[in-house]
């Protein structure tokens, strides 16, 4: 089997929104969904950007999607050849993993359409398209070649309108509603035909009509090349843009298209998994690796990586935990530019998270639950719409969930673990660290009649039982970043002077006595016959099956969680929580203690969110649970080629790929199978290779050098490459 592709044949227009995900090209700075040319906003096309957000009244503040400069319609003798439209004799459509590249093959009655299309990897504002008509008989083809403006939002539009520019290459801008940022369009052309044109102005876009007769067997070939800046990137990106398309006429598609798979080529040549022994397995490795690369951020050094990626505006387009914990790793291994970038987001948006902390009355940073630029709040009270009664839901997402801030801090100090280097820390990690210490601090439940300090009234990542206290993910996690705050002075220990006068500039020396009181009186977790149990009182919840609880659903939409949700009143959870712990921090706990907490959470978790699987994986790798491993990793690398995982929380859409499983699948891989760890600076492998594969190799940067990692049923080994 093609272990690099994914294809479909057929045309559903009722599967489109799947579609558009799993067949998504993107480059870090902009996504593409996987619909055809012709497709409109009822194909839910969209060419969404990263980190241009924009909020159009009183709805949520979504990420902003530009005109489609690749946009393209077919009509023969008058008559539309569209999917959608027009019932094709056959279609055919392919996701290249290896490059990139979108193709399909469109048999009309009387045309084929052939074309291949991409979002350049190695310049990024460019899109381009090969589109090539053969044509079944005599005729008239006209060609609507343009930009169009009729996009899928969700809470749109977040324009103020449009301003269309014809010439060699057509142009539109416009300019958003919030914040006035400017966001251009540019398309040219080349064809391999003499044609008739006309420009036409539309509400819906600006087109060239290319007119032209036909001859039964003609094939016609037109090269299609566009450009999207915005003025968040420098000043007339409307001009930039229009230069960038032209430029890429000149050199023309084949060449445009070589330093694309180029680009790929040298991505795949740092960071390609090769799994043997289960074609599917390796192809569903290779979709997911494929698409958490081709959204990581690589023109700019301070942007993350959201939720769902850059495959539309499904959660808000926001920056979750899942960037840190779920699709850090990967690129720590094999491309930590891009890890930095990650976390050079947390440290710029700091301003963001001392607001935040603010706002609700504490100190220190308390970051975003659905981080957005500047690092916004996303997230608001009411983060799901009831399907019974339309209602919005009151969450506790936003202010409840504070593992957050500790997560961005196990994030920062597990690179500088990872990679040897402390430049991030100096150069304001350490300062994040540092306040979100401060965050804890204030946000501690003290007691004059007790010594232990609770955390009330907290979300763990369990979100389906809320205001709980004591979750044994959040305590435990907080204190890693007590741990790390105090540990700060050992690493600068040969740098007293800098960290001296940071804590002085953050007037932080009353703080680093309470960091060690705290450490010393913050409640650890309760056991039961070895059981961590999740939060205060879980074990006292009704104790039945996942079936049960799924039986009492009466909408297949329902919300399991909120005030009426059918898992709060039971120990069901929706995702890893103790074990997400377990496999965080696997020193902390020994085997038998992880095996009795596997057993005992892994058949009452719903794994309702795309995080779920890859932690349950990761420690049945650890236990030996090779089966089960198994089992859960097809699950998570399996998502983006099945459009697996939830598609909504109520009434509101959260499907889109999953980044976070994607980086899911790499971690069992390497973490997981490999048994991948750093100790004392250099790397080592655990192999546990399950039955199904034959042999796991894959590249690795550690401790600044590059390592190869090869693993067979014999043994493995790591060597330098
Ligand atoms: O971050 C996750 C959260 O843990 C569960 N709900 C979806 C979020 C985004 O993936």
């Amino acid at each position: 089997m093609d272990v690099w592709s994914l294809e479909k044949c057929g045309f559903d227009a009722g599967e489109a929104v799947g579609d558009g995900n799993r067949f998504l090209c993107a480059n870090g700075y902009m996504g593409l969904r996987g619909a055809p040319e012709e497709a409109g906003r009822d194909l839910y096309a969209a060419v969404t950007l990263a980190g241009v957000y924009d909020r159009n009244g009183q709805a949520w503040r979504e990420p902003v999607n530009a005109p489609n400069a690749l946009y393209l319609r077919l009509f023969f003798n008058g008559k539309a050849l569209a999917l959608g439209e027009t019932r094709p004799i056959k279609h055919r459509q392919r996701l290249d993993y290896r490059c990139g590249l979108f193709s399909r093959d469109t048999l009309f009655d009387p045309v084929r359409v052939e074309s291949e299309r991409f979002v350049s990897m190695a310049e990024h504002s460019l899109l381009a398209d090969r589109y090539r008509m053969q044509v079944i008989q005599d005729g008239e083809i006209t060609l609507q070649a343009g930009i169009s403006t009729d996009l899928w939002d969700i809470n749109g539009p977040h324009f103020k309108g449009f301003d269309f520019r014809p010439g060699p290459a057509l142009q539109v801008r416009a300019v958003t509603c919030e914040k006035g940022i400017e966001v251009a369009a540019a398309q040219c052309l080349r064809t391999d035909f003499e044609t008739l044109e006309r420009l036409e102005q539309r509400p819906e876009g600006l087109f060239r009509m290319l007119t032209c007769p036909v001859k039964k067997g003609q094939i016609l070939t037109v090269e299609v090349f566009a450009a999207v800046c915005t003025s968040q990137e420098g000043k007339d990106p409307a001009e930039t843009a229009r230069q960038s398309c032209l430029r890429a006429r000149e050199r023309g598609f084949e060449e445009c298209l070589k330093a694309h798979r180029d680009a790929w080529e040298d991505i795949w040549a740092c960071s390609e998994v090769t799994l043997e022994g289960n074609g599917e397995a390796a192809r569903d490795l290779h979709a997911s690796q494929y698409h958490l690369n081709c959204i990581a951020p690589r023109h700019a050094q301070d942007l993350s990586i959201p939720a769902r990626g850059l495959s539309g505006q499904t959660y808000k387009g926001a920056i979750f935990w899942d960037a840190e914990i779920f699709c850090l790793p990967m690129f720590v291994f094999t491309q930590p530019e891009i890890a930095r970038s990650l976390l050079r987001y947390r440290i710029e948006t700091l301003p963001g998270a001392l607001k935040k902390a603010r706002e609700y009355g504490y100190r220190g940073a308390f970051y975003a639950w659905e981080s957005q630029e500047g690092g916004q709040e996303g997230c608001t009270d009411f983060n799901v719409v009831d399907v019974f009664t339309h209602r919005p839901v009151r969450t506790y997402f936003r202010d409840r969930q504070i593992h957050i801030s500790a997560d961005v801090v196990y994030a920062l100090w597990q690179y500088s673990v990872w990679t040897g280097d402390r430049t991030l820390l100096e150069e304001g990690g350490a300062r994040v660290i540092l306040e979100c210490a401060r965050f804890y601090l204030s946000r501690a439940n003290a007691h004059l009649d007790r010594t232990e300090v609770d955390y009330a009234d907290v979300i763990g990542p369990d979100e389906y039982h809320e205001r709980v206290c004591n979750n044994a993910f959040t305590n435990r996690m907080i204190l890693y970043c007590i741990e790390s705050a105090l540990s700060l002075r050992e690493v600068f220990g040969d740098k007293k002077a800098w960290f001296s006068s940071l804590l002085k500039e953050m007037d932080y020396e009353r703080e680093l006595p309470l960091l060690e009181e705290l450490c010393g009186r913050l409640r650890g977790p309760k056991t039961r016959e070895g059981v961590i149990e999740q939060f205060d009182g879980y074990f006292a919840l009704e104790d039945c099956s996942l079936d049960a609880v799924r039986a009492r659903l009466r909408d297949d939409r329902e919300y399991w969680g909120g005030d009426h949700g059918v898992a709060g009143t039971t120990q069901i959870i929706k995702q890893a929580d103790v074990l997400a712990l377990m496999a965080l921090l696997p020193e902390a706990f020994e085997d038998e203690e992880v095996e009795k907490n596997w057993q005992y959470y892994e058949p009452r978790t719903e794994h309702g969110s795309s995080l779920s699987a890859c932690m349950y994986a990761l420690t049945a790798c650890r236990l030996g649970l090779l089966d089960e491993a198994w089992r859960l990793f097809r699950r998570t690398a399996g998502i983006d080629v099945t459009g697996g995982g939830k598609q909504w929380a109520g009434e509101i859409y959260i499907g889109g790929t999953h980044p976070a499983s994607n980086g899911g699948a790499w971690m069992i891989a390497a973490l997981g199978f490999a048994g991948l760890r750093m100790s004392n600076g250099r790397p080592e492998i655990h192999p546990r290779l399950p039955d199904q594969l034959t042999r796991l190799t894959f590249p690795v940067i550690a401790g600044g050098k590059k390592w190869t990692v090869d693993i067979t049923r014999d043994g493995g080994s790591i060597l330098p490459s």
